[in-house]
């Protein structure tokens, strides 16, 4: 059997965080059916010092609550399955209501790395900007199937498009937001659309931003859960839909 990738290294300067910054992060986690990964993502999270740390059960049929709360996160559950932008949506909001500075989203599957966050958030915590919004194109992927990397570069010109808003990755579940940029934020559509509404709303808003490299890691098992290509077809309609009944 062929390891697991690690995600590997991007040659960058170390940063470091004040302590008094990481106590002002939270990391909100939106989870559906990821029992098998969503402990030790919170776990990684933890160790590499980030200590706040929701999970959205979003409906699951398995004990995803249960492994997140276990690994010392703070847990909320919808009731029936939303989508992954209801689920953050929910989450942001009751990171804003524990007084969070820095909200940053994270996917429970384990293809982010928990050391990426330091470096997302640097920007933000030097007051260069009030979104970081991860780039796995400047930064470096392992494992992604050709398929799906065709279909993110079509996803980077749709939002293009459709935005104005030329981005080297578009739709990267991790990114950092200030608390005042996802105050002045709302997602409302409520599954994987809500990546290119995130975007339009940030250029609606006037909010400064800037793509931050990290590394997204394609295992066997987030391959086999991750989005189908037909699911693009989906995720534009619902975007489209949601731009006319704006
Ligand atoms: N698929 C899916 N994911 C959800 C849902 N609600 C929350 N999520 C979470 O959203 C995150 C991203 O989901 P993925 O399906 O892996 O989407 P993705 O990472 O953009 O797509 P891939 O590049 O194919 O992995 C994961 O942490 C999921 O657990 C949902 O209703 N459906
Ligand atoms: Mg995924």
């Amino acid at each position: 059997m062929q390891p697991e990738p690690t995600g590997g290294q991007l040659a960058r300067a170390p940063v470091s965080l004040a302590p008094e910054m990481r106590k002002g992060i939270w990391v909100v986690i939106a989870a559906f059916n990821e029992e098998r990964t969503v402990g030790s993502v919170v776990r990684e999270l933890r160790t590499t010092g980030f200590p706040n740390v929701v999970v959205v059960d979003d409906g699951s049929r398995d004990r995803t609550r249960a492994s997140a709360a276990a690994a010392g996160a703070s847990t909320l559950r919808h009731a029936i399955n939303r989508g992954q932008g209801a689920a953050l949506q929910t989450g942001i909001c009751y990171a804003l209501g524990r007084g969070a500075e820095t909200i940053v989203t994270f996917d429970a599957d384990g293809q982010h790395c928990a050391d990426d966050v330091a470096y997302l958030v640097a920007p933000l915590a030097a007051g260069r900007t009030a979104i970081a919004l991860g780039s796995r194109f400047a930064g470096r992927t392992t494992g992604l199937p050709p398929s799906r990397r065709a279909l993110l570069h079509v996803g980077r010109w749709f939002t293009w498009l459709s935005s104005g808003v030329r981005l080297s990755d578009a739709h990267n579940g991790l990114r950092a937001f200030s608390r005042d940029a996802a105050l002045a934020l709302d997602i409302r559509l409520d599954r994987m659309a809500h990546a290119s509404e995130l975007i339009d709303q940030i250029r609606r808003c006037g909010l400064p931003w800037v793509e931050v490299p990290v590394r997204v890691r394609y295992t066997a098992y987030s391959r086999g859960k991750g989005q189908r290509s037909w699911a693009a077809l989906r995720i534009a309609t619902d975007y489209l839909l949601g731009k006319l009944m704006r």
